[in-house]
């Protein structure tokens, strides 16, 4: 059996308790996502057929109540799963599979205190880093469109909040405050002008929020992690075919699902790009996005929702330049790292964006107006 870098010494525990089926011929860390621990599983089968799992420890750091979480996404699974069968999809594929343990939960706790939780692996697509063309990323907002659409009905008061105050930007904004007031690893003074550049917007952080608690924005369900690799493109067809990392879907803005996918997916480098020259917000990226996402929402986003847009895609990249540099200064103890200075460079790109986006802002407006109808 092949295994690499094996992170987790308890892993070969976690996997027997699984309700897995052949021969397991590999285990390997999978991904490259910045919360969970997660390994693809290859098991054999008779007649030389394979069979794949996504096994995750799942970041209890971050997610207090793994019980809750796992609870919200076998509720919401669930729901999608019977949507996708009434339009004639492929529920195994179009949706994540929780594969339960064989005492019937849907996660393993280990003596370690590790949280362990399985999916069927979704075969035959890609997951993209960035975008390599204007289709996949329409593609891609049709399917946050559809994903908000296909849960509008869902009761939201059945979910947890699995990260309170997620998107909750004034309260990142203190968060951050208090990460440079603190300066646990004294590098505040090699990041002046970044973090000169975060407090000069304070004002904005609390646009969308005022807008909620004054009811002139609706909460929806959101996934509130629209970044490109939490989606699964099919390998043939190219489609966009499967939401994943559900860890977070709770009742949120639209914005914060617009505003996610722009800041990762319009943008011209990827997210920790250590050459700002080559960040930019690409404005036909955004427009496109745009026309695909509100199609996906079938016209059920109001005009202040539209209208709001911008803000959504200024606040999430600032949002998230912010969590970055205050990860930074407390010692990278939140986003997983794999080099030094990493979450800084991170930070660097998301603030270039935002200027970006703020020398842009009178072309992203027309943009909204645009497909408004
Ligand atoms: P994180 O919260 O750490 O981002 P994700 O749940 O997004 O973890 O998983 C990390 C990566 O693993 C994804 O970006 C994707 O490449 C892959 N992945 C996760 N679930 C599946 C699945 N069911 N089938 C195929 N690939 C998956
Ligand atoms: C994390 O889990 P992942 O890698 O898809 C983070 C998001 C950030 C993103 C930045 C639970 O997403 O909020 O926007 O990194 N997820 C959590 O890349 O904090
Ligand atoms: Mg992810």
């Amino acid at each position: 059996m092949k295994t690499e870098n094996m992170a987790c010494a308890r892993i070969e525990e976690a996997i027997a308790q699984f309700a897995t089926t052949g021969v397991l011929t590999e285990q390997k860390p999978y991904g490259n996502g910045h919360i969970n621990d997660t390994f693809l599983l290859v098991y054999q089968l008779p007649e030389g057929i394979k069979k794949q799992y996504i096994l995750q420890r799942m970041n209890h750091d971050i997610f207090k109540k793994p019980r809750e979480l796992m609870e919200n996404i076998v509720h919401v699974t669930g729901y999608l799963r019977e949507a996708i069968i009434a339009q004639g999809g492929d529920p195994e594929r179009e949706t994540l599979n929780v594969v339960k343990t064989r005492g019937g939960e849907n996660y393993y706790l280990d003596d370690g205190g590790n949280y362990w939780r399985m999916f069927l692996f979704i075969e035959r697509t890609v997951c993209l880093e960035k975008v390599e063309s204007a289709k996949d990323f329409y593609d891609s907002a049709v399917a946050f469109g559809n994903f908000q659409r296909m849960l509008a009905d869902y009761p939201a008061g059945n979910l947890y909040e699995t990260i309170p105050n997620f998107h909750h930007t004034p309260s990142r904004f203190q968060a951050f405050r208090k990460a440079v007031a603190e300066d646990k690893m004294g590098r505040a003074a090699l990041v002046r002008e970044e973090i000169a550049f975060a407090l000069a917007r304070e004002r904005d952080t609390c646009v969308l929020t005022d807008l909620l608690a004054a009811g002139q924005l609706p909460l929806r369900v959101t996934h509130n992690d629209t970044k490109l690799n939490n989606i699964l493109f099919d390998e043939e067809s190219r489609k966009a075919l499967c939401i994943i990392d559900l860890d977070t879907v709770m009742p949120g803005l639209s914005h914060y699902d617009f505003g996610d996918s722009i800041r990762f997916g319009a943008s011209t480098g990827e997210e920790d790009e250590k050459d700002l020259s080559k960040i930019e917000m690409d404005l036909s990226l955004y427009e496109i996005f745009t026309k695909g996402y509100l199609e996906g929402c079938g016209g059920r986003l109001t005009d202040k929702e539209i209208e709001m847009l911008p803000m959504g895609a200024k606040l999430m990249t600032y949002e998230c330049g912010i969590r970055f540099l205050a990860d930074y200064l407390e010692g990278d103890v939140y986003f997983k790292i794999h080099r030094d200075g990493h979450n800084l460079d991170r930070a660097r790109t998301q603030f270039k964006l935002v200027a970006d986006m703020e020398a842009k802002w009178d072309d992203m407006r027309a943009i909204g107006e645009k497909y408004r109808n």
